[in-house]
């Protein structure tokens, strides 16, 4: 996030994929050491090699024997998780119809063979460094300044392709409102910017005891809400408690201050609604139970 697109190229993955075991080695020899280079010469690899860790680049053959590239490129460009990467075909094909139809299928650059290597390294450069530069300004539209949380907007986008997986998968699903409490009185006593402090302190705690593809969204003000994949109420608890332990253990430390806080959290599970209703059921059902932790005494969680 704190990466600016305006800062050299890190060394960065590229997977490139040819049929041809010679001319895959060939092209990892040319881009080696500046660039992180894997192969592979066929689709089960490939597959592999995207679950394992995807690539921020692609540098695709077309005429391959399972699979045209431009298929191939489609494929990815149709999945949520891969549309992003960019994809650079290099291939001998070089009528101005096929070139034409690699950018149609959503490639981002075309390079003819033989390549000069030069140019190819710089194709490889220019497309990292778009990728950068969109992977910010992506990451700048969908996080909160503040804390680095997701905002609402990236919430509901998330969420809402996860719910119709979940009950497509039946998977279950979990959402906990969380609510930070006597906030007003912590902003009283200790300032805004102290304020702004514990925000931040309960982020980064909460961040820490959930797992990756769980969802933290900072809602508005001090409260926040987290989605949680595959997942039981129990589990989703057991996550709650843990943040509330850590909170005891590691208070925020501001401007040589110690400032103790707690939250309350409501939740409510995928399983409570009917199939094909919105996510907004959920999360009102869990702020209602919010709204009872609060009225019961507070620094508590209800399910
Ligand atoms: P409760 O336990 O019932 O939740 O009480 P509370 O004081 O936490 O809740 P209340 O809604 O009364 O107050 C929330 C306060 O949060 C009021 C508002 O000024 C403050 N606030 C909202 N956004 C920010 C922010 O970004 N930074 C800081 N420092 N304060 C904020
Ligand atoms: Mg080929
Ligand atoms: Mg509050
Ligand atoms: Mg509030």
């Amino acid at each position: 996030m704190s990466e600016l697109a305006t800062d050299p190229v890190q060394p960065r993955r590229v997977l490139v994929v040819d049929d041809s075991e010679v001319e895959g080695l060939y092209i990892q020899a040319l881009l080696q050491p500046e660039f992180t280079v894997i192969v592979a010469n066929n689709l089960i690899a490939f597959w592999a090699h995207m679950a394992e860790e995807a690539p921020d680049l692609i540098l695709l053959d077309v005429m391959m024997k399972e699979i045209t590239g431009f298929e191939l490129a489609q494929q990815l460009k149709r999945n949520h998780e891969y549309k992003a990467i960019p994809i650079i075909f290099v291939t001998s094909l070089d009528q101005a119809g096929d070139i034409e139809r690699g950018f149609e299928v959503g490639g981002h650059d075309y390079v003819k063979k033989p390549f000069l290597t030069q140019e190819l390294r710089a194709r490889v450069r220019s497309a990292l460094r778009l990728k950068n530069l969109e992977h910010d300004l992506r990451m700048r539209s969908v996080t909160d300044y503040l804390t680095g949380a997701y905002n609402r907007r990236y919430f509901f986008e998330a969420v809402n392709s996860n719910l119709s997986y979940a009950q497509r998968m039946r998977r279950n699903l979990c959402i906990a409102v969380l609510d930070i409490d006597f906030f007003k009185k912590i902003n009283d006593e200790y300032g805004h910017e102290a304020g702004d402090a514990v925000l931040v302190h309960f982020t980064n705690t909460i961040r820490d005891q959930i797992r990756k593809y769980d969802i933290l969204a900072r809602f508005g003000g001090e409260e926040f809400v987290i989605q949680f994949f595959d997942c039981t109420i129990a589990k989703c608890v057991d996550m709650l408690n843990r943040v509330k332990n850590k909170l005891i253990e590691t208070p925020c430390i501001t401007g040589g201050r110690t400032i103790n806080y707690t939250f309350s959290a409501g939740l409510a599970s995928l399983e409570e609604i009917a199939p094909k209703e919105p996510i907004e059921r959920l999360i009102e059902q869990a702020d209602r139970r919010l709204y009872h932790a609060k009225e019961t005494g507070r620094n508590r969680f209800v399910t």
